[in-house]
């Protein structure tokens, strides 16, 4: 499959299994899961059709381990919009964690620190590579250190998903550093 395929299907299923499964008419359960079955049906009914060996290429082979199949099902391993519990296990984190974003949100992060805005949690990498990246998504990267060991021992809950994403509620003021 070429690389314009596979991006091409990665972003059908972020929209499907975070956002919007309703528009394609596919239910996910209260962890996010929805049948592989299902999904195969419905999106070749919504006009995008592609194969179970497809989507299991995808899945195998991307970048960033953004979905996850077991069995007959299949879900995104994060950055949902719709409410899923994934029931990850609490994890304690490294001593520091960083942030990606860019100029223009520094200063409200500066006076309310980090928020999930419209997902369900703040993502935090464990690297500053990976942080510039999503920085870089939006223009010029600004990478914020998170305190996570502070956090972690004055009772913040921590999350690790699948493919190595931290995940917190928020991230008050004083935990964050600035470049
Ligand atoms: C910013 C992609 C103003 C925050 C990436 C970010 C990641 C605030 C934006 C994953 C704020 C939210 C998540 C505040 C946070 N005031 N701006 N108080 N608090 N922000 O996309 O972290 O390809 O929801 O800095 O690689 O950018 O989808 O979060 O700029 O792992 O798998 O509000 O999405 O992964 O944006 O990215 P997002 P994010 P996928």
């Amino acid at each position: 499959m070429d690389i314009q395929r596979a991006t091409r299907i990665s972003k059908y299923l972020a929209k499907h299994l975070r956002h919007e499964p309703e528009r394609i008419g596919i239910v996910l359960d209260a962890q996010g899961w929805t049948s592989v079955d299902a999904l195969l049906t419905a999106s070749a009914a919504h006009g995008f059709p592609f194969t179970r060996a497809e989507l299991a290429e995808v899945v195998e082979a991307n970048d960033k381990r953004r979905y996850a199949i077991e069995g007959d099902r299949i879900r995104a391993n994060q950055g949902h919009s719709v409410p899923v519990e994934l029931d990850l296990p609490a994890a304690e984190p490294p001593a520091v964690l960083f942030h990606g974003t860019v100029a223009r949100s520094v200063a409200s992060i500066r006076a309310e620190g980090l928020k999930p805005m419209a997902r369900h949690a703040v993502h935090l990498s464990a690297d500053r590579e990976t942080a510039t990246r999503v920085g870089a998504r939006r223009g010029r990267a600004v990478v914020i250190t998170v305190d996570a060991g502070a956090m972690h021992r004055t009772g913040h809950t921590f999350h690790v998903s699948e493919n190595g994403v931290w995940l917190v509620e928020r991230v008050p003021p004083e935990f964050l550093r600035f470049p």
